[in-house]
């Protein structure tokens, strides 16, 4: 069994303010304005030629999002008007009545937080309650609260133009009202808008056709009726036991296998409701936990760290857990790593295998075209094993399509079907599709929709630049339908609430992000999905479902707690790119919230966590011990070929040096590299995940050679030693496999400086042949002053102090200027190999590698900038770790092949 324990939430320690160094600008400030008191809301424009509007609040929508905002917004002394399409309270609650329709997030945390009577007035009866239970629940809580007065039921909202004169908008219904708001605040919902039937032939069938997304309100009856499902996701899973119940003949048409699980479904647990004895910490915990369920939290064990034996029951415990967010983190890099996702999917394929009976039909249901968890994965009861019922079939479409609905049932590619009812559970244009059905224009007449064209852009899912005082609750770009929804509706609400109150407090009128906020938070957005597998899947959270949809990752991935820790933050630093303005001014303090890409945040906010002390506040041997503690637990890297430790002769004695050649029949090119660790820490293998990375990446045998270290051996030791194993490994180049003249140099840090320096001396000396260079994040100055090293200077792994520790142990302050410790210090850097230089954002050493690569460039040497967004100084060499730093992987080992390349053939050399 998995030692849970190893998953406890650490605590998290303050952000680093990572916008530091953005503009910031500020326009005319109200500072001379008293503040107003908060109960005076908007509709104070007493004194300004701004007409009053008809209300301060329109909220679109009377689900969960709906109510809530009405209850805040009626409390806190609003004007508001909720328009609903429905003829009553609900939103997905509503429409979604089809048999079997339960939630699944547990009932006691899928529920409204702001009133903690519940349990006197409420009781869940179920772990997952169903449609009918829920939809009671919020009448129950629409009634206690007086909240039906504010909503217009029966009732579309179809446009809203935005007056810019007026500062405010200007709704329009389709009974053609015209209602002006202060603010529009979009609760419709991320799963509203249902899908059209995409079949040929619909209006043909004459039986009965159903929707899940809008079932009758009166009874279904299918007793002793043939019954077609077409789909299987949440909705065909949860409906299609209970429909096999009743039907004579169930036929089910799966486009999609999903993964699913069993809900295990009961009465609330004791344990349930004991976690809820202090239920203000436990909502609370909620709002800073992963995905808004308290006690369930990322996990931070890496699948392969631990045996198979402890795998396949930590797989089991999820599968028995009938929790879905369990099943959802059962590894760290279960959502990262292909072969992580691989064996839990397997594992699941393998349930399913064991339930099925029929070989076929469980191959069928097996899913084999998407990772696990990266479409929405469901939670079922007996969905499996239904399958198991001679009565009920499984047709897979895309072995055989659906050609068409005839008059009296399908015809696939070959075979007809006759039905009494189709039961369409097929979904929806999920997150944008409620949010563009409305013709919102903004400033100058844009339309979001074309604003939206390709893909949808918010600051924090909240709102979009052009479009002042609009607010999405739930929408794209933030964890919206990878959270609890009720936990991230509340969030939303509540920040939208105090945002109001502050524009109030500040005379303002009007909000909007900046372009510079609004692009920082969609590319936050797209660095979370990327460093995972859920682009990789053809789900509607990628808009993969809809024809013709912009193929984007909706949802932000990145978890309800760093979201929320986003938002605080924002406020916290006077609406961080957030343009206000009223009728005496505006004001703007423009930038990005987030900066470093996300494993980074992660990587830095763990390790804070641990709360060591500087390295250059130890003697010299507990540093050492530090750094290779540190190193230890991290992933190892690929696997490959061969590695053989041998030793080779240095400057003043013999060095250690470990080879790494790749699985593939060699000779191959050879690359000599030199490791990281500021001259006095590390050796030849502390970098063996980037020298295997860079061996498989670029199918070269790396030769790692150590140097002398300081302090014991100052300047020029290392470098003297580096010189030496260069003219060693092309020496003896056909013995290690290599092929002679194929050589080239590589290192990271203080390795990246000293493989600059040899590439030099071995222009200067006349040999041996360096056909390319590789310098990682190098040190080429040894000016610990430039504006890196003042703006990265704490924070983001390596300090400027430690550096400044690292050339006091190194180097005398006489000696700094001699280019076999400062590169960029040569007078002539032409006739050098060409270079890749890799320069990270945060990182103290990003301007050394940035006026180097611009001095090989000046001097006429090929040279290939890559500028590292949002990555820190270990970004590369945290292999598995820090996924953010693959593509620069990659990246260098394309630079090496093409370096190799270039010399073998003389016409690519050109
Ligand atoms: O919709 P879906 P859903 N021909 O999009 C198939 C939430 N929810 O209503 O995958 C044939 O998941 C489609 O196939 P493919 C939950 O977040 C929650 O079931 O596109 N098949 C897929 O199999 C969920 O994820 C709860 O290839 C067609 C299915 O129809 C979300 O709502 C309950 C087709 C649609 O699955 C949506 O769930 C219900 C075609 N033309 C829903 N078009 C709970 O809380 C589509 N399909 C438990």
């Amino acid at each position: 069994m998995a030692d849970d324990s190893k998953q406890a939430t650490f605590e998290r320690p303050a952000r680093r303010n990572d916008a530091e160094g953005v503009e910031v600008k500020y326009c005319r400030t109200q500072d001379s304005r008293s503040a107003r008191s908060d109960d005076q809301r908007m509709t104070d424009t007493a004194g300004t030629d701004r007409p009053t509007p008809d209300v301060d609040v329109v909220v679109v929508g009377a689900g969960i999002a709906g109510l809530y905002l009405a209850y805040r917004l009626s409390r806190a002394g609003y004007r508001l008007r909720v328009f609903e399409a429905a003829d009553d309270i609900g939103g997905t609650w509503y429409w979604n009545r089809y048999p079997g329709a339960r939630v699944d997030v547990p009932s006691v945390d899928y529920m409204f937080s702001f009133d903690p009577d519940w349990r006197r007035d409420w009781q869940w009866t179920e772990k997952y309650a169903t449609q009918p239970e829920i939809l009671r629940y919020l009448n129950h809580v629409a009634d206690k609260h007086d909240l039906r007065r504010h909503i217009t039921f029966s009732t579309r909202v179809q446009h809203a133009d935005w007056d810019d004169d007026a500062s405010l908008w200007r709704v329009r219904t389709d009974g053609g009202v015209e209602v002006t708001s202060r603010f529009v605040v979009m609760a419709t919902g991320c799963l509203s808008m249902p899908k059209p039937a995409e079949v040929d032939g619909l209006e043909r069938f004459a039986g009965e056709v159903y929707f899940t997304s809008a079932w009758p309100h009166e009874p279904v009856d299918f007793t002793g009726k043939r019954v077609a499902v077409i789909g299987t996701g949440s909705s065909g899973i949860q409906s299609i036991p209970v429909i096999a119940q009743q039907a004579r003949e169930l036929v089910v048409f799966q486009r999609t296998p999903n993964f699913s699980f069993p809900a295990l479904n009961g009465p609330l647990s004791p344990e349930k409701l004991a976690q809820l004895t202090s239920e203000a910490e436990y909502r609370a915990a909620a709002r800073m936990s992963f995905g808004g369920i308290p006690m369930m939290e990322r996990s931070i064990i890496p699948t392969f760290s631990v045996s198979e034996t402890e795998r396949q029951q930590r797989y089991e415990h999820a599968w028995q857990s009938g929790l879905l967010f369990e099943t959802l983190t059962v590894y760290a890099d279960v959502g990262i790593n292909p072969a992580a996702n691989h064996e839990f999917a397997e594992f699941v394929r393998n349930k399913i295998r064991s339930i099925v009976d029929d070989p076929q039909t469980a191959a069928d249901l097996c899913p084999t075209d998407h990772p696990i968890g990266m479409k929405r994965p469901c939670l079922d009861t007996n969905y499996y094993a239904t399958y198991n019922s001679p009565h009920v079939r499984l047709v897979n479409v895309r072995k055989h399509p659906i050609r068409q609905v005839t008059e009296t049932g399908i015809d696939t590619a070959d075979e007809s079907f006759s039905f009494d009812a189709i039961v369409f559970a097929t979904g929806f244009d999920a997150v944008t599709g409620a949010i563009s059905a409305v013709d919102f224009r903004g400033r100058n007449g844009v339309a979001l929709k074309d604003k939206w064209a390709n893909g949808p852009q918010t600051y924090l899912g909240l709102t979009t630049t052009g479009f002042p005082n609009l607010f999405f609750i739930t929408g794209p770009g933030s964890p919206s339908v990878l959270s609890n929804m009720a936990v991230s509706i509340e969030q939303h609400a509540d920040w939208v609430l105090d945002c109001l109150g502050h524009l109030s407090t500040g005379g303002f009128d009007a909000i909007e992000p900046t372009e510079t906020a609004e692009a920082g938070w969609t590319q936050h957005v797209n660095d979370c999905a990327d460093i995972t597998l859920y682009p990789s899947a053809n789900s509607w959270y990628m808009g993969a479902n809809v024809p013709g949809k912009p193929r984007v990752f909706l949802p932000y991935c990145g978890g309800v707690d760093f979201y929320a820790l986003s938002c605080d933050e924002v406020v916290a630093r006077d609406y961080l790119g957030f343009s206000r303005s009223g009728p005496d001014g505006s004001r703007c303090n423009d930038g990005v919230v987030r900066r470093l890409q996300p494993d980074v945040e992660m990587v830095l906010m763990e390790a804070a966590a641990l709360n060591l002390p500087p390295m250059e506040s130890m003697p010299v041997a507990d540093a050492r011990a530090l750094y290779a503690q540190m190193l230890a637990p991290l992933p190892p890297g690929p696997d490959v070929g061969e590695i053989a430790d041998g030793v080779l002769p240095g400057a003043a004695g013999d060095l250690a040096y470990r080879l790494y050649r790749p699985a593939t029949p060699g000779p191959h090119p050879i690359v000599v590299y030199f490791h990281g660790g500021g001259y006095v820490l590390g050796d030849a293998i502390s970098d063996d995940p980037l020298c295997r990375d860079l061996c498989v990446r670029s199918d070269t045998i790396i030769v790692s050679a150590n140097y002398r270290h300081a302090p014991e051996h100052r300047f020029p030791a290392a470098v003297d030693d580096a010189m030496a194993a260069l003219r060693w490994v092309a020496d003896n180049a056909p013995g290690l496999g290599g092929i002679p003249g194929q050589l080239a140099v590589c290192g990271w840090s203080a390795g990246g400086g000293i493989a600059a320096a040899v590439c030099q001396l071995a222009r200067d000396m006349g040999g041996p042949v360096v056909v390319g260079q590789v310098l990682l994040m190098p040190a080429t100055s040894g000016d610990t002053t430039s504006a890196s090293y003042t703006e990265n200077a704490d924070g983001y792994g390596l300090t400027t102090p430690l550096m400044r520790w690292f050339y006091d142990h190194y180097i005398d302050a006489a000696d700094r200027s001699d280019p076999r410790f400062a590169p960029l210090s040569a007078v002539d850097l032409s006739g050098l190999p060409p270079a890749i230089v890799v320069a990270a954002e945060f990182d103290p050493l990003r301007d050394d590698g940035e006026a180097y690569a611009a001095a090989l460039d000046a001097a006429g040497v090929p040279t290939e900038l890559v500028r590292a967004r949002g990555a820190i100084h270990q970004s590369i060499s945290m292999v598995d770790l820090v996924v953010s730093g693959a593509p620069i992987r990659a990246q260098t080992a394309d630079a090496l092949r093409r370096f190799f390349a270039a010399t073998r053939t003389p016409e690519l050399a050109s």
